[in-house]
Formats: structure tokens, sequence, C-alpha cells
């Protein structure tokens, strides 16, 4: 058990049971993540510049693939892809995979500025026209083969499904009609959900599913889809909705968690998947099939590892973050 936390009047009272890790819940908010379409053009570029420089600095990690420290942050992902879909700790995972991009442009890539989030439900219907894919001061646009315009246009990934040493460009393919399940009917839909469980599976089902296959090509392919530098924007915009969730309620979602640590089978199977090896299924320090707060996120070393509990309060001390409106 960890920290479980009671406002009254104000103040935060924290029960600590025995063992756990302290952090500072309900207060600290450092970083202001805010809506690319409220942000200003400076604040674009800065953003885009500190991803850019996160591609041209070299690999720190001697792992066998990436070739750049931008690299090392998708191969976190594509290691573990069979581990961390569909899985109890799917949100988790991807909320601490944000704050490790965060962390990494601040420290590395002298990045001032919170995460940003792309606000999917505005652009229902006008996928096309979001100011995410402007080619002057956002992401590049949809292109042919290629995406053929912006920051992005000349990107190399090196890493995909089946190869650690691809060589593909960065691909988009819009589907308007998926990308409108991440409506706000739909948003609010999930709000609704009365357990962790509900919850994180209509977020899948609807904004989850939306931005990946929506916008499609490299950020549809659920292993490298990090290929995309806009899917951390999709992903922080996923965190944002279930912080809401979880916000709603303090009380009992605050450190509410379930599901299992290793997908069914039938995801698996669905996937292409491997059975999660056992030095994947050890790591996660969990007894059983069942995901609790104890449960270990790996970010292959990029940021040290952090539990479920660690990353539950977005206010706490490791993701010390605000989504901003
Ligand atoms: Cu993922």
């Amino acid at each position: 058990m960890r920290a479980v936390i009671l406002w009254t009047c104000g103040l935060a009272y924290a029960a600590l049971a025995a063992g756990a890790t302290t952090s500072t819940p309900g207060n600290c908010t450092a970083n202001k993540r805010k809506a690319w379409h409220k942000m200003s053009d400076a604040e674009k570029t800065a953003f885009i510049d500190a991803e850019l420089c996160l591609m041209d600095s070299p690999p720190k990690m001697g792992l066998e693939g990436p070739n750049s420290r931008w690299d090392e942050l998708v191969y976190a992902h594509l290691v573990q892809s069979n581990f961390i879909h569909s899985v109890g700790a799917f949100l988790p995972w991807h909320r601490y995979f944000v704050h490790a991009h965060e962390y990494i442009l601040q420290t590395e890539c002298n990045y001032t500025g919170g995460h940003p989030y792309w606000h999917e439900s505005l652009d229902v219907g006008a996928l096309n026209e979001s100011s995410v894919f402007d080619p002057a001061t956002g992401f590049g646009g949809e292109g042919g083969h290629c995406v053929d315009d912006g920051p992005f246009q000349h990107l190399v990934l090196h890493l995909n499904q089946t190869s650690l040493h691809d060589n593909a460009c960065l691909h988009r393919s819009f589907v308007p009609e998926t990308f409108a399940l991440a409506k706000q009917e739909n948003v609010d839909a999930c709000m609704a959900a009365a357990t962790y469980e509900e919850a994180w599976n209509c977020l899948i089902e609807n904004p989850h599913v939306a931005g990946h296959l929506g916008v499609g090509g490299t950020i549809a392919d659920i292993v490298a889809s990090p290929g995309d530098p806009l899917f951390y924007l999709h992903h922080a915009n996923l965190d944002r909705l279930w912080w809401e969730w979880q916000a709603a309620n303090l009380t009992s979602r605050l450190y509410q968690i379930s599901g299992t640590n290793v997908p069914p089978q039938s995801y698996l199977d669905e996937e292409n998947f491997e059975y999660p090896s056992a030095a994947l299924r050890d790591y996660d320090g969990d007894p059983g099939n069942v995901t609790t707060l104890n449960h270990t996120l790996w970010m292959v070393g990029l940021v040290p590892n952090a539990t479920v509990g660690d990353v539950m309060d977005l206010h706490g001390r490791v993701n010390c973050a605000e989504y901003v409106y």
C-alpha cells in the first residue's frame, strides 16, 4: 500500500503506510503542459528544436539499433511492447514515458517548457487542418509516401517492429473516420466510468485508437509508433484524460490500479506478439499476474525505474506536472 491522500479544507494529509516511498502529493506542478494549439510560435519552435536536438544527440546506452538519443526512447517502447499494452500498467507506463521524454528534452536539450499535448477532440472533423500538422510551426503534414514538409521530413527511422536496422521515412496516412473516435462525446463517456478498468478500456478504444489509427502510418505501428514525434503529444493527451478522470475523485481514484501484467493471449495473437519473456515478467516485481502499485516501470535506464505507485499522482514528485487548458 502506498500513500492514501485525503483532501480536507485545502490541506493534504498523507497517510503513509509502512515502506511507502516519499512523494509530495498534490502540489508539484512545475511542468505546465499546454495544448499545442494554444502555444505561441516561439514555444512551438522551442519544443521542435529540442526534439531535433535529441535526434542529433548520439546514443548513450550502448544498445543495438539506436543511432541517437531519440532512437533510445523509441527503443524503450519497442522492446517491451508485448508487456506495456493491454495490461494494467498501460496508462502508468505511458505516463512515465511522456515524463521521460519531457525530462530528457529539459536536461539534455535545454528545453524549458512543459510537455505539450494535442487536444485531439477539438480537431475531430478537421484533422487535416490541425495546427499539429502545420509545416512551419508544427510536425509537418500527411505527405505522400513520406512526410514531405516540416521539421521531420528528412527523419530516418532506424527501428521498426522486425528490425533494429531499418532505414524508413516518417509516414502518415489519415483516416478521418477513425480519428472521429476522439470526439468529446466519447471522452465524456470515458469520464463517466466508475472504475480504473472501465476508464482505461474506454480511453484505449476511443481517444487512444483515434490518435494512432486516425493519423496512420508510423504512429499506427503498435511497436514503433514513437517513431512519429507526434506520438508524445498524442500520449500526453491520453495521459491528460486519465488524470482528468482521476482528479474527478482523488479519494478513490488517485491510487486506483487494476488489470493483469501479461496481456490476454488473444491480444498477443492478434498483434503477433511473443509471450513476454521471463526477464520482463520478473522485472515488474508483482508476485502474480495482477498489476499493483508496486509494479516496476522500466525505461531501459533512460530514467531510473519507478513504480506504478510513484507515477499515479501527476502532481507528485516524479511527474511534477499539470495540464493547462
Ligand atoms: Cu505504446
